[in-house]
């Protein structure tokens, strides 16, 4: 639900350079696209009032034919997404790793654009999918455009991209019958999981909560591949890229999920536009996981391998800058469909490692913005132009827009006495690391990149005894979509490789054998893997509030103005929209009734009730909150709620809040709402 309107008035250059192109309809004459005014719209050019259209009407031929043409290929992955702009923040100089400017002076506040998505799904799926979500970020530099196309888990299901297309064919509908949309919960995609034990890390992280998350402000980002900073004396460090959001990790519970599909199948876009219209705006810190190039190998992993994590107790994470998404969109086509994000756009002083993903990645993420954005002009498109100048001896192609002068389009030339000119590295040209590369030409996997189980031990071990459960359903519930038993067989074999506590759940579940296998005996962990030990807090929390005339209206306002000082929204539901009287004369203003909103789509409920209740209204407002409970919400209830709670058995159990006193109430309840979910309550 939107509050305020924010509206910022200091604009970045990205934003100065993005109104150049932008148009307001209001107080404008209508025109075709060639500037002819109109003077009618609605009718087309007819042979008599009843005759058929004529040929000559350019108008109807315009407008109809720019319709046919306002589709573009969706994203072959990644395709349901939705962005918004920022800043990023500096904290301190990284120059002792990196010449990159927005990574060194710390007066710069570079403007960003972000893109969150789902992978699996098509453009207009829901998104509660059980899915990883992409986190993409466009700095806009001074020294050119720094793409962080990263996503919310840190691993990848493969080692090699060639490799890729495999995946995404196994992930993505199965072709005879185009089911299921946005799911891995099918033959296809597990046959390809037994069959690529590579992905065994990858895959328990898949079916964790991470894969739902709360919010899109709720997750981690990563940027997966590994990297390399490069400093001005040359020297190179291998980084990972962090994401941590000010508001923790969160994740919604896969029922709940399910659900939230059918409710409100834009949960997640609507969840962050309404905080940025709002002026709640988001903040993630950037960290870095940065390693001496001497200690390349001296890790039980190889650090090139994307199915590996760098342990954050091992090599931590140094937070060293801020990203605020401040900004909405104007336009999502323009903006969030034109976005052309690339591992490869890089700015001096960072570079790439010999990562065999990242390197298949530099190439695909041209290659497909080729197809989808209709040729080589694209990095012309507003949203993806840098904010510096940029200049080169490239020419034509669809829909080119720059004018450019002069004779000359190549390099060297005597004509334009060598413009544009290359630039020497100290003045800020790019040069590539020069790291000595040797080797047979192979088709190989390297040694150090066969250990597939360790890690996924290691996350396994990691997990809290809510999180593993989680996992436990989730594979339960995909496997159990699986057709053929020969698939489940082998991903349970697969999962005996990992945990036999796991493995013989799942096979109990499946009615198969219980497997052979037996895990390594690994008992390392990395504590920062879990969500247990994520921030708590209680901003932007959505508090479904249940009122009913003739409410306890001090009381009432007394815990509404606690949870607007936490930070939190409080919605009023009642059987009707209007008004609704209170016991001291004041009233309210309903904003949902059980009709047009849904316990799944909030994060606790707080039931106050009314003294006359019919019999429909208790029935509702009962189930509304049993819902929040088995969802494991806090739910606060005071005077006649109190009663409800009690006699459905919900009283007693871990965050469920009653009390008489109003002020240990209130923070009692915000400290639950706070806390996210109660997972050891009993369900009754
Ligand atoms: Fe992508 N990926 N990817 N990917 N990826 C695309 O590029 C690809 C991978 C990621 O919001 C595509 O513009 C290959 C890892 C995000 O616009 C495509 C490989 C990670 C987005 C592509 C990977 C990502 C994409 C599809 C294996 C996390 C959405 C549309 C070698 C670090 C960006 C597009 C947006 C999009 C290729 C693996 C993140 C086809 C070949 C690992 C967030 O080019």
């Amino acid at each position: 639900m939107i509050r305020r309107i924010h509206v910022s008035d200091k604009k970045s250059r990205k934003q100065e350079q993005l109104e150049r192109f932008t148009s307001d309809d209001r107080d404008k004459e209508m025109t075709t696209n060639h500037g002819t005014k109109l003077s009618e719209d609605e009718f087309s050019l007819k042979a008599g009032e009843r005759g058929p259209t004529l040929m000559e009407d350019f108008h109807f031929r315009e407008k109809m034919t720019h319709f046919d043409h306002e589709r573009i290929p969706e994203r072959a992955v990644h395709a349901r997404g939705y962005s918004a702009h920022g800043e990023f923040e500096l904290y301190e100089s990284l120059e002792q790793y990196t010449t990159a400017d927005f990574l060194t002076d710390t007066s710069k506040k570079t403007p960003t654009f972000t893109r969150f998505s789902t992978v699996a799904g098509s453009k207009g799926s829901a998104e509660l999918a059980r899915d990883v979500r992409g986190f993409a970020t466009k700095f806009y530099t001074e020294e050119g455009n720094f793409d962080l196309v990263g996503n919310n888990m840190p691993v990848f299901f493969i080692q090699d991209a060639i490799k890729f297309p495999d995946l995404v064919h196994a992930l993505k509908p199965e072709p005879h019958n185009g089911i299921p949309q946005a799911a891995s919960a099918h033959d296809t995609f597990w046959d390809f999981i037994a069959n690529n034990q590579e992905s065994a890390h990858m895959i328990l992280w898949a079916m964790s909560p991470r894969s739902i998350p709360r919010s899109f402000r709720m997750m981690e980002g990563f940027g997966v591949n590994t990297f390399r900073l490069v400093n001005k004396e040359g020297k190179g460090h291998l980084v990972k890229f962090h994401w941590k959001p000010k508001l923790g990790v969160h994740s919604l519970v896969w029922d709940e999920a399910q659900k939230v599909n059918g409710k409100n199948p834009d949960f997640h876009r609507a969840d962050l536009y309404e905080a940025i219209e709002n002026g709640d705006f988001v903040e993630f810190e950037l960290g870095l996981q940065i390693i001496d190039e001497g200690d390349e190998h001296s890790f039980d992993f190889d650090v090139l391998d994307p199915t590996k994590v760098w342990p954050e107790e091992e090599v931590p994470v140094k937070r060293v800058g801020k990203l605020t998404l401040n900004r909405n969109v104007d336009n999502v086509f323009a903006e969030n469909e034109q976005v052309a994000f690339h591992p490869g756009h890089v700015v001096p002083g960072i570079d790439f490692s010999n990562d065999p993903l990242l390197q298949g990645r530099l190439f695909s993420y041209t290659d497909t913005q080729l197809l989808r954005l209709g040729g080589p002009n694209f990095h012309e498109i507003p949203i993806n132009q840098p904010v510096c100048p940029f200049h080169n001896n490239q020419r034509d192609g669809m829909h080119r827009m720059t004018i450019n002068r002069g004779q000359s389009s190549y390099h060297n030339n005597s004509v334009a006495d060598n413009h544009p000119r290359t630039v020497p590295p100290e003045e800020g040209g790019f040069e590539h690391y020069q790291e000595k590369v040797e080797g047979e030409k192979v088709r190989a996997r390297s040694e150090s990149f066969k250990d597939h189980f360790s890690q996924a031990i290691m996350f396994w071990n990691s997990m809290s005894e809510h999180e593993k459960g989680h996992i436990k359903d989730a594979i339960s519930f995909e496997l159990g979509k699986c057709q053929q038993t020969a698939v489940r067989e082998q991903v349970v074999d697969m999962l005996s490789n990992i945990s036999g506590d796991l493995a013989s759940y799942v096979a109990d579940n499946l009615g198969l054998a219980a497997p052979q296998n037996q895990a390594e005996n690994i008992t390392k962990t990395s504590p920062s893997l879990s969500m247990a030990n994520t921030v708590q807090s209680p901003e932007t929390r959505k508090i479904a509030v249940l009122l009913a005339d003739g409410f306890n209206g001090e009381e009432v306002q007394g815990v509404l103005d606690g949870i607007d000082k936490a930070g939190a929204d409080a919605e009023i539901f009642s059987t009707k929209l209007g008004k609704i009287k209170a016991d001291n004369g004041d009233t309210i203003e309903a904003d949902h009734t059980f009709l047009t909103g849904d316990s799944v789509l909030f994060d606790a409920v707080y039931v106050v009730g009314g003294p006359e209740l019919s019999e429909s209204y208790k029935m509702k407002a009962k189930y509304f909150t049993k819902e929040a409970y088995m969802h494991f919400k806090p739910v606060g209830a005071t005077h006649d709620g109190k009663d409800w709670l009690e006699e459905a058995g919900m009283s007693g159990q871990p965050g469920i809040i009653t009390s008489d006193d109003l002020e240990s109430f209130g923070e009692d309840f915000i400290k639950a709402v706070a806390a996210h979910r109660f997972f050891d309550r009993e369900l009754v």
